[in-house]
C-alpha cells in the first residue's frame, strides 16, 4: 500500500490527460468544420439565379427597359420614364403647326387676310368687353366673305350658345372661339393626300367648270410629284379644244411626263382608258387625267364625266383613285353650288381650291367644307408650279388666325 500515492497520482495525470484530449478532440472538429462551410459559400448562394428577378423589373409596363449596362446616374430613370411620353407626343392627335409652311400661307393668303380677316379683327381690336352687337356685326362680315348663310349661321349659333352660357368672358374669348370653330370646319380628317401612291398607277380624276385651273393644276401636281420622284403620266381627256392638248403637252414637257392624247373631237372615255392602259404597261406611279371644263348645270356634260369615269373603271378595276373637283375660289357662291351639283353627280374624294391669291373674300373654304364635308386636298396660290399648297387645317387657321406679332416670328 506504500504505492498508493504513486498510484493515485498515475491516476490523476491520466485523468489530466484524458480530460485535455477529451478538450481538444472536442475543439478540433469544430474548426475543421468551419472551413468546409466557408469554402461552400459560394455553392451556398448562386447569384445568377437570383439576376432575373432583376431583369424582370424593366419589363413592367409603364416602365421602359434601361440597359442595366448604363451607368446608374441620376438623370437616367427620369430619361427613361420620360421615354414614353415623348413617344406619345410624336403622334399627336392634336394637328401640328409648321411655322415654315405658316409664313409662306399667309403671303398666299394676303388679299383675304387683309380683305375678310382685318375687318373680322377690326371688331375685336382694342376691345376687352363683348360688344353686344358683335354677332351681328360678324353676320355681315363672313356674309361678305362668301362663308356662306348656312355656315355664317351655324357658327354663330354655336357662339351665341357659349355667350349666353357665360362660357366666353371677353372679346378675346370670342376670338378664341371663331378660331375654334374654323378649325372644326376645316379639319374634315380623311387622308391628307394620295403621297403614297398604293395603286399603281393612282389615277387622278380632275374634274370642274370652265378656266378654274385643273389644267394648270394637273401641272402643278405633276411637277411636285415628278419632284418626288414619282414616275407621272398625263391623259389629255380635254378633247374639245386643240389648244387644251397643247397647254398640257406644255407642262408634260416641262415635267418629262408621257402625254397620252387622241385626236381633237375623240372620246374623252377612249383617251382616259388608253392612258390608263399605257400608264400600266409603262410602270407610272401615277395617271392625271384632264378633262374638259363642262357647266354643272349641263346634264349632258355632266353624264359624259360619268361615262369617262367609268371607262376608266373598266381598264383599271378600284380607278380612279381620286376624283377631284377644281373650284375658282373667286367665283364665291357660285363654288358651293357647282360643288354640290359634282358630287352628286361623281364620288368626290377631294376639292382642289384655286385662285385664293386673287380673293379677299377667302371665306369659300369655309362654306366648301362645312357644307359639302368633302376635304380640301390642296390649294392653289398663284400661276406658278410651286403655287400649290397641300391643305392642313391648323396651318390654314393660324396664317389666317394667326396674331401679327406671329407673323414676325414665323418670317
Ligand atoms: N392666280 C391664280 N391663277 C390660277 C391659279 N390656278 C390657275 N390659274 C390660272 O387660271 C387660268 C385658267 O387655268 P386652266 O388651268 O387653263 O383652267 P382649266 O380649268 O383647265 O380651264 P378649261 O380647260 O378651259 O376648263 C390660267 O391663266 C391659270 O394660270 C391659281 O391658283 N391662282
Ligand atoms: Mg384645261
Amino acid at each position: 500500500m506504500d504505492n498508493l500515492p504513486i498510484v493515485l497520482g498515475v491516476i490523476a495525470v491520466v485523468a489530466v490527460l484524458v480530460y485535455l484530449l477529451f478538450f481538444r478532440k472536442k475543439a478540433l472538429p469544430e474548426e475543421s468544420a468551419a472551413a468546409p462551410t466557408t469554402r461552400a459559400k459560394p455553392a451556398e448562394a448562386p447569384k445568377p439565379a437570383k439576376e432575373p428577378s432583376v431583369a424582370k423589373e424593366p419589363s413592367k409596363p409603364g416602365k421602359p427597359a434601361v440597359p442595366e449596362a448604363l451607368p446608374s446616374t441620376d438623370v437616367l430613370p427620369d430619361e427613361s420614364v420620360s421615354l414614353p411620353a415623348t413617344v406619345e407626343t410624336a403622334a399627336p392627335s392634336a394637328p401640328v403647326v409648321s411655322k415654315k409652311d405658316v409664313a409662306g400661307l399667309r403671303k398666299g393668303l394676303a388679299a383675304t387676310r387683309g380683305g375678310f380677316m382685318a375687318r373680322l379683327k377690326a371688331l375685336f381690336t382694342g376691345k376687352k368687353e363683348i360688344d353686344p352687337a358683335i354677332l351681328e356685326q360678324m353676320e355681315e362680315v363672313m356674309l361678305t366673305s362668301d362663308v356662306g348663310v348656312k355656315t355664317t349661321q351655324a357658327i354663330l349659333e354655336r357662339l351665341r350658345d357659349q355667350l349666353e352660357k357665360k362660357e366666353l368672358a371677353d372679346a378675346d374669348a370670342v376670338w378664341a372661339a371663331l378660331r375654334a370653330e374654323a378649325t372644326r370646319i376645316l379639319d374634315l380628317g380623311g387622308p391628307r393626300s394620295n403621297r403614297d401612291f398604293k395603286a399603281k398607277p393612282t389615277v387622278v380624276l380632275m374634274v370642274g367648270v370652265n378656266g378654274v385651273g385643273k389644267t394648270t393644276t394637273i401641272g402643278k401636281l405633276a411637277t411636285k410629284w415628278n419632284g418626288d420622284g414619282k414616275k407621272v403620266v398625263l391623259a389629255a381627256g380635254d378633247t374639245f379644244r386643240a389648244a387644251a392638248v397643247q397647254q398640257l403637252e406644255v407642262w408634260g414637257k416641262r415635267v418629262g411626263a408621257e402625254v397620252v392624247k387622241g385626236k381633237e373631237g375623240a372620246d374623252p372615255g377612249a383617251v382616259a382608258f388608253e392612258a390608263t392602259k399605257k400608264a400600266t404597261e409603262a410602270g407610272a406611279d401615277v395617271l392625271l387625267v384632264d378633262t374638259a371644263g363642262r357647266l354643272h348645270t349641263k346634264v349632258n356634260l355632266m353624264d359624259e364625266i360619268k361615262k369617262v369615269k367609268r371607262t376608266i373603271t373598266k381598264a383599271m378595276e378600284g380607278a380612279p383613285h381620286e376624283t377631284l373637283l377644281v373650284v375658282d375660289a373667286t367665283t364665291g357662291q357660285n363654288a358651293l353650288t357647282q360643288a354640290a351639283l359634282f358630287k352628286e353627280a361623281l364620288e368626290l374624294t377631294g376639292i382642289i381650291l384655286t385662285k385664293l391669291d386673287g380673293t379677299a373674300k377667302g371665306g369659300v373654304v369655309l362654306g366648301v367644307c362645312d357644307e359639302l364635308k368633302v376635304p380640301v386636298r390642296y390649294i392653289g396660290l398663284g400661276e406658278r408650279a410651286e403655287d400649290l399648297r397641300e391643305f392642313v387645317a391648323a396651318d390654314f387657321v393660324e396664317a389666317l388666325f394667326g396674331r401679327d406679332d406671329d407673323e414676325a416670328a414665323a418670317a
